[in-house]
């Protein structure tokens, strides 16, 4: 597995680090695991320099690195991947949770002004700090568990002040955790009660005042919006990716999650890095979506957490070769869930994916669908994002429900030490 150039590059200078003794989920190649017994990784400045069987190092451990260990037959993957969050918000929604359970539906609790809007009034009503005191320990539990890139939207806001506030929450996140975070401007997710029966003057500011000013201050990466009924119609949602694209920004869109609203093949024609959830997605919105690239990604939580029965079409996405991501969605509504190795055992569960796709669908794929071409799987050149398990295979990562898993954490070759959080 190791290029020439990195056997040369090993004889000059000393990799940072030499884990001996593990097995590699490589996840290198088109499908499966790629798995190597008797492995050995090392890195050198955060970057992966060996990723290979313990017999194939180009020299004595001694003299390859400078801090030589064995992980005692542990696992060994790639840094998890969270592709689609909302874990920057005020308050929670477990009232909410009380009345679905009684009968209310989420679609009618949104028309009656609860759902998302519940969430903005409390996002809105704490100042950075509360609202950083509140997100981070949603993070950190992600990060206990693998996870070292992870994107959060915005869109509790719904005013220009509180989206940017959460978009700076979460660079602040990034930050202070010392992971990867990928924001992204939710401008269109649902109504403001202040734009009641005004949602074209609502679609234009968002599209005209407040994306230029998001991407002004460089605080987005990506552009996503709510295509549904209870939200955003396709031509609504088109109007701000067409504004999203002239200032040079990706898209991606929760598309056709609810109902089929051609969500997904507007996604594509706008060659967004992915469209996220597509349950009620037909053949022909994943045919483009193949065409252009597009990741799929798949969001059980929400699907649980509101009792969908409409699978994402799953077997079309493999044939037509769509990658698909699994993520959290870890939200306040519809998907309070803080495990993605939870999400990816309930994508074997529920959607029937595989297991050994499940990890591809929270490293590599999730990774892809932030447009990151330098992690998700274990090769020399990749970044040292790197994870050591209390585990022996790798489907194990979905198989258990709960449990703390994670061993050891690498970000860019440095361990992180995850402190205890509060909540
Ligand atoms: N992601 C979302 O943005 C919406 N559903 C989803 O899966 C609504 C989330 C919410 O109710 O707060
Ligand atoms: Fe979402």
């Amino acid at each position: 597995m190791t290029a020439p150039q990195d056997r040369n590059a090993a004889a000059t200078a000393r990799w940072d680090r030499l884990l001996l003794d593990c097995t590699l989920a490589t996840l290198s190649g088109e499908a499966g695991y790629a798995l190597v017994e008797a492995g050995a990784i090392g890195w050198r400045d955060g970057a992966i320099t060996y990723a290979g069987r313990m017999d194939d190092l180009p020299g004595a451990f001694d003299a390859l690195a400078s801090q030589v260990e064995s992980a005692r037959g542990a696992l060994v993957t790639p840094g998890l991947v969270d592709c689609h969050t909302h874990l920057v918000f005020g308050g929670d929604r477990a009232d909410e949770f009380e009345m679905r359970l009684k009968g209310a539906d989420y679609e009618a609790i949104a028309r009656a002004g609860g759902g998302i809007v519940s969430s903005v009034r409390a996002t809105r009503a704490a100042s950075d700090d509360e609202l950083f005191d509140q997100s981070l320990p949603r993070a950190l539990g992600l990060l206990r568990e693998g996870v070292t890139t992870m994107e959060i939207k915005s869109g509790y806001g719904l005013d220009l002040a509180t989206e940017l506030k959460m978009l700076r929450v979460a660079r602040r996140i990034g930050e202070a955790l010392g992971v990867t975070v990928k924001t992204t401007f939710l401008g269109l997710h649902a109504l403001p009660p202040e734009f009641a029966g005004r949602r074209a003057e609502f679609v234009s500011a968002v599209c005209d005042e407040w994306l230029p000013r998001v991407a002004e201050e460089g605080l987005a990466d990506a552009v996503d919006a709510f295509c549904e009924g209870i939200a955003f119609t396709p031509d609504e949602v088109g109007r701000c990716f067409e504004r999203a694209h002239e200032l040079g920004l990706a898209v991606k869109l929760h598309a056709d999650q609810l109902s089929d609203s051609g969500g997904a093949t507007l996604a594509a024609s706008f060659s967004a890095l992915s469209a996220d959830h597509l349950e009620c997605a037909g053949a022909n919105a994943v045919e483009a979506m193949a065409r252009a690239g597009t990741v799929a990604v798949l969001l059980p939580g929400s699907f649980y957490a509101l009792r969908e029965t409409r699978l994402p079409p799953i077997e079309a996405l493999r044939k037509q070769h769509v990658p698909m991501a699994v993520a959290t969605d870890l939200n306040p509504g519809t998907s309070p869930l803080r495990s993605l190795r939870l999400a990816a055992g309930m994508a074997c569960t529920l959607f029937r994916l595989t297991p050994d796709e499940a990890l591809r669908a929270i490293t590599m794929n999730g990774a892809r669908a932030l447009g990151l071409r330098d992690r998700g799987v274990l090769a020399p050149g990749m970044r040292a994002d790197v994870v050591e398990w209390d585990a022996r295979h790798p489907a194990e990562l979905a198989y258990w429900i709960g449990g703390r898993l994670a061993r050891r954490i690498f970000v860019a070759g440095n361990e992180v030490s995850v402190p205890e959080s509060k909540r």
